[in-house]
């Protein structure tokens, strides 16, 4: 050992220096040091274990949530190796502390290295108070502990027999890095479950040990599974088609059924990673999906009419799943989140392979052919109809009901460009009163909301229909509902939902969002849907009164003050009419949260549990005030 001192102190110095440039610039490793950023620990760490498992070792992953807020993950896999590192330290300690150690062990197929994660369990260990590894391997098991972010508490040692094998993983995220950041059981089981479905026959489980919650994940179908769990709270109008193939070194499984239902659901990953934002392997589906249809219904004499079916016609209803696993070399991902496919040669891969396997089963299946083929003109002639009627409501020609309906309640805005302009649904005709009067006339319309949103959640078109509170958004926006909504109609390029900045307003936000997922789901989509943030406290200062958005802020300011006077806003209402117009609606101070839809099928589902009859789901995620909708910040 002694021949080693000296190499040994100076890649030491080395590598506290790599693990204290991760925790300086924490985001350039993990993206943010928020919520999502310490997920991404985990993740980090999960993603490890089920690369073990991919490689064919182990069937187990258990994930709990301790009440000190550290975290633990467990697998079953052949353990980390516990030899001696050429370098003199053992290889735990190279593992998790050498900054991209990790990829000298992966020789085989692919990895679960997605868009931003795939750092190193090295860079959750310095983001970390305190580390502890448990190496069961070799009929022994090892511990090793770190503590400060990488520092060796105690270095690898054996504490015990075992025959079995697998790694053990507990950390405590550092709490000056990730302020105010608790780990989210609806998070972890949302991924796990995710995962579960794309790995089949694994079994993954998450333990919430201060809420006592806990989730267990078994599939054995995997994707087919993913797809009729999309769809259980809907009516499928065939079994899952699945099909896969490999073109061109990519591997293409996809899975998809058509609901009687007019949301399209599509859902994409990349080795195991959920791709957000698409990317060329969901073109190459719509293509090849689009191409399959039309080819089918122009052989078989279906197609009434001289133009084809469009894509969005074939997917009115249609939920899908579409799993692709690229090989490294051909690895690319774009846009800010990474959450992007790049790679060119996917696109063709999918579309052949999605091309082709339903080729074969339209030939097959004739009578599930002819139906899905008989919803699509449906909707097809249904948006003819509705772009007609628009045409007729533009020219005068047609006598609607619509100036009557909204009433005196819509207070237009002026200007007539119309991307420029913006809706604001207010909650309360007192708030609605005070944004009249102080908006910005010519861009801003506003239209109060009184009582209670109806739920959305299982509505059918005519339950909107009757509702008069949704009708007057409908006719407020301009561009139809439901299959007929075709956003570039809009009246507004932003619709802004103004709540009350308490539980009821969040219950207003949830249910107004539900419909606009359901019936308006481009305007999401598009990004044109939007949440107003009301300050939630003012104080006086020599300057007179200021606006505080945050809690954050708020302890920000009282620092070193022991006499500042704080005032809570408890709604909308308090603010006198200038107060809300500067506060909250002017372009130049707000903050607005877009409202962001890349989860669909995860968000449907947070719905249900929100509106659904089970109150222990839903309370639970109002308490963890998992946000769907707090993505982009921005003024
Ligand atoms: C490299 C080689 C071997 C196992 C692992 C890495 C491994 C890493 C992690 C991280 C979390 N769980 C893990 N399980 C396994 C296998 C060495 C051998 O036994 O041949």
């Amino acid at each position: 050992m002694a021949k080693n001192t000296n190499t040994y102190d100076e890649s030491s110095i080395k590598i506290l220096e790599g693990l204290e440039a991760v925790r300086k610039r924490p985001g350039m490793y993990i993206g943010s040091t928020d919520k999502r950023g310490m997920h991404h620990l985990v993740w980090e760490i999960v993603d490890n274990a089920i690369d073990e498992i991919i490689n064919g070792y182990g069937d187990y992953i258990k994930i709990l949530l301790h009440k000190d807020g550290s975290i633990t993950i467990a697998d079953n896999g052949r353990g980390v190796p516990i030899g001696m590192h050429e370098s003199g330290k053992s290889t735990p300690e190279v593992v998790y502390t050498v900054l991209h150690a990790g990829g000298k062990f992966e020789n085989t197929g692919y990895k679960v290295s997605g868009g931003l994660h795939g750092v190193g369990a090295s860079v959750v260990n310095a983001l970390s108070t305190w580390m502890d590894v448990v190496i069961y391997k070799d009929g022994k098991i090892s511990e090793i502990k770190f503590k400060n972010g990488g520092e060796v508490d105690v270095p690898l040692k054996q504490i015990g027999e075992s025959k079995k094998t697998g790694t053990i993983v507990t950390f405590l995220p550092n709490k000056e890095i990730f302020k105010n950041c608790n780990f989210s059981f609806t998070t972890i089981c949302e991924r796990m479950q995710e995962s579960a479905f794309l790995l089949s026959n694994v079994t993954i489980e998450v333990i919430d040990e201060e809420d006592n919650l806990n989730a267990k994940y078994h599939y054995e179908n995997g994707i087919i599974s993913f797809v009729e769990y999309m769809n259980e709270n809907k009516t499928a109008l065939h079994k899952v088609i699945h099909f896969d193939n490999t073109k061109n070194e990519i591997e293409v499984d996809i899975a998809m059924q058509y609901t009687d239902s007019y949301n399209e659901q599509i859902l994409s990953f990349v080795n195991n990673v959920k791709t957000s934002d698409g990317g060329t392997h969901e073109v190459g589906f719509k293509t090849g999906l689009t191409k399959a249809f039309n080819d089918y219904a122009k052989n078989n004499g279906i197609l009434k009419g001289k133009d084809g079916l469009d894509g969005g016609d074939v997917r009115e209803g249609l939920s899908a799943i579409i799993a692709v696993k690229i090989p490294e070399h051909l690895l690319q991902f774009e846009g800010q989140t990474k959450g992007k496919l790049g790679t060119p040669e996917a696109r063709n891969a999918v579309e052949s392979v999605t091309y082709d396997g339903l080729k074969f089963f339209l030939e097959e299946n004739k009578e599930v052919a002819l139906n899905i083929l008989e919803k699509a003109q449906k909707s097809k002639m249904a948006r003819e109809a509705a772009r007609k009627a628009r045409e007729q409501v533009r020219k005068g020609t047609s006598k609607n009901n619509k100036e009557k309906i909204v009433g005196g309640k819509l207070v237009k805005a002026t200007g007539k460009n119309y991307s420029e302009n913006e809706l604001f649904l207010v909650e309360g005709d007192s708030a609605g009163g005070s944004a009249k009067t102080c908006r910005n006339r010519e861009t801003q319309a506003i239209l109060p909301l009184r009582g209670k949103v109806l739920n959305c959640e299982k509505a059918s078109q005519n339950d909107i229909d009757a509702n008069q509170e949704l009708k007057q958004i409908e006719y407020a926006i301009g561009a139809g509902l439901g299959p007929n909504f075709d956003y570039t109609e809009s009246n507004y390029g932003k619709v802004i939902i103004m709540t009350d900045a308490d539980v009821d307003g969040s219950h207003i936000q949830i249910l107004l969002i539900t419909f606009f997922y359901r019936f308006m789901r481009p305007l999401i989509e598009q990004g044109m849907l939007y949440i107003a943030t009301p300050p939630l406290y003012s104080i006086e200062t020599s300057k007179g009164k200021e606006y505080i958005a945050t809690d954050e802020e708020l302890a920000e300011r009282k620092k070193g003050k022991s006499n500042l006077k704080v005032g809570r806003f408890k709604g909308l209402g308090e603010m006198d009419a200038h107060e809300l117009y500067e506060t909250t609606m002017d372009p130049k101070n707000r903050t607005l949260h877009r409202v962001n839809l890349t989860d669909a099928a995860l968000a449907e589902k947070r719905i249900h549990v929100l509106m659904g009859d089970e109150v222990a789901p839903r309370k639970e995620w109002i308490n963890e005030n998992v946000d769907f909708t707090l993505e982009d910040d921005f003024r």
